[in-house]
């Protein structure tokens, strides 16, 4: 059965419009490094 983890973080609530790149590293339960990154982007019209 594959064991399902989240890991979250929080950011300021009123981060400026763009695009914005989350680069994230841990570790697997072996010690291996497990990392990526992906990009999400902020766009509220009230700026
Ligand atoms: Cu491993």
């Amino acid at each position: 059965m594959k064991e399902e983890k989240s890991i979250a973080a929080s950011v300021d609530a009123d981060m400026p419009n763009g695009t914005y790149t989350v680069a994230w590293q841990t570790a697997g339960g072996d010690g291996h490094v497990q990392k990526g990154e992906y990009s999400f982007s902020v766009a509220t019209k009230a700026q």
